[in-house]
């Protein structure tokens, strides 16, 4: 299998943006940055600092190690918290297991290509903030520190993050996860029109879809434009290099999302864009259309702005229909409802702060 892409220098396009590699972030700034956005009741910036002050040092600490040995789990991580915030709200149930006759989220199609590592891992931080602190941490803000921590080890800002979410109880339908998650094949105006629906707006979808500068995609995620006529969207030399990572419409190759720093959480995805070597369909038209071109272009230019911008999206993603308080419980192990609780683990329809089904067809 072929994971990676050729050398950016392959693309003369690149000479055009030269003068856009102008933002530089990382070295200069030491301190997290605090996100201008309003915080849900129930969460709060110190919510841990009494019961597991460790907590944030304990999975900063384990997940330096892992990215040590992969730095591709840090994509993983990233995308699963994602993926658990539009689905009926970031309360682990993402990370449910479902069983044959009642399957969970996990299962459901557009999750199939969500590593199984970043699974384990999360059960493997579980255990370790568990084994310090007791049972007072959720598997949800478990993975939505793991999710910060991928950024910011990835070269990312450094953020930080409002915190107290609680452990669903139930996991959301097959049906529901596949029509609340966007998809590569949309166009922008879709997705802007879907995202409305969770109160983010163009200026967030276009922060969020910057975590593609990490990670990778299959081919069935992208030969849409290939097959059976070719994107005329598409770079040339990137349309050619596409074709022969998929050679035919159901190639089970893999490849990176962002071709320049395909490891590195910086702005080069915007600059792919305006160079037309996004990926996906979500990606590229993002710079196609009038609503949110000059929202690519500016953070292109502006890594900074870039940052500052995806803290406060993802600060906002992350407060999506969360339990807090009484709701909920704060599970004993992630993939698994305790076995004390009162709502019988099955998958949920209508269930309560369900999340609006964006995507419904
Ligand atoms: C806006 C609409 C979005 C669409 C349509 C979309 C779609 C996709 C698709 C199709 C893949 C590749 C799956 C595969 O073929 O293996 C992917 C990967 C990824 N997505 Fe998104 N995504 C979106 C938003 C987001 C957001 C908001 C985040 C996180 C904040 C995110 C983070 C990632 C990451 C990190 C990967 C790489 C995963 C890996 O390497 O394991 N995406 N996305
Ligand atoms: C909470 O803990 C963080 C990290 O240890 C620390 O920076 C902050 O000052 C603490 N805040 C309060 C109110 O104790
Ligand atoms: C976006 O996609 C939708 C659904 O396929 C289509 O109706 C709409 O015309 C498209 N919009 C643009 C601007 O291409
Ligand atoms: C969108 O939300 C962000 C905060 O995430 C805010 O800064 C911005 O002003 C909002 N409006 C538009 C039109 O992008
Ligand atoms: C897809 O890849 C898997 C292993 O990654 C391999 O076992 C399988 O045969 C491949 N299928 C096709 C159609 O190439
Ligand atoms: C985008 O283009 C449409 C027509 O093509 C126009 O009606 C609309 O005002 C434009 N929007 C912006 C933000 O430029
Ligand atoms: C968590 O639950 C799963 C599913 O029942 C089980 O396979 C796994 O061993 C459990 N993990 C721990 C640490 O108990
Ligand atoms: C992108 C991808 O691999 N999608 C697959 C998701 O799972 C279904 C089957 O459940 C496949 O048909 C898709 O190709």
């Amino acid at each position: 299998m072929r994971t990676t892409m050729a050398g950016f220098t392959s693309f003369p396009s690149l000479l055009l943006i030269s003068s856009l590699l102008l933002a530089s972030y990382g070295a200069a700034c030491a301190s997290k940055v605090q996100a201008s956005v309003t915080i849900v009741d129930g969460l709060s910036w110190t919510f841990y600092n009494s019961s597991c002050p460790e907590l944030e040092s304990i999975v900063r600490t384990h997940l330096k190690t892992v990215f040590e040995k992969d730095i591709g789990q840090a994509a993983g991580l990233l995308r699963l918290h994602f993926h658990d915030c539009f689905v009926q709200g970031c309360d682990g149930s993402i990370l449910l297991d479902g069983t044959d006759s009642d399957p969970s989220e996990k299962d459901a199609s557009p999750n199939l290509t969500l590593r199984a590592k970043a699974f384990q891992i999360i059960e493997d931080l579980r255990e370790l903030v568990h084994n310090t602190c007791g049972r007072v941490v959720s598997c949800a803000d478990i993975v939505t520190v793991a999710a910060r921590d991928s950024v910011y080890l990835a070269g990312g800002p450094e953020y930080s993050l409002p915190l107290g979410r609680r452990d669903g109880l139930t996991f959301a339908s097959q049906e529901t996860t596949v029509n609340s998650l966007p998809s590569s094949t949309s166009n922008a105006s879709e997705l802007v029109a879907g995202l409305a629906n969770f109160n983010l707006n163009a200026t967030d979808l276009v922060a969020l879809s910057g975590a593609h500068t990490i990670g990778i995609g299959h081919c069935t995620s992208l030969t849409s434009r290939l097959y059976p006529t070719l994107d005329s969207t598409l770079d040339d030399t990137f349309a050619d290099e596409l074709l022969e990572i998929c050679p035919d419409a159901d190639s089970n190759s893999t490849t990176v999302l962002d071709i320049r720093t395909p490891n590195k959480f910086d702005n080069k995805y915007y600059i792919n864009l305006v160079n037309r070597q996004g990926l996906f369909t979500s990606d590229q038209d993002l710079y196609m259309y009038n609503v949110t071109s000059d929202i690519v272009t500016s953070f292109a230019l502006d890594e900074e702005l870039f940052f500052d911008k995806f803290v406060d999206a993802m600060i906002k993603m992350g407060q999506l229909s969360v339990l807090t308080g009484e709701e909920g419980e704060i599970r004993a192990n992630c993939s698994v409802a305790n076995s004390d609780s009162t709502v019988k683990l099955t998958s949920a329809e209508g269930d309560q702060k369900e999340t609006g089904s964006a995507y419904a067809v």
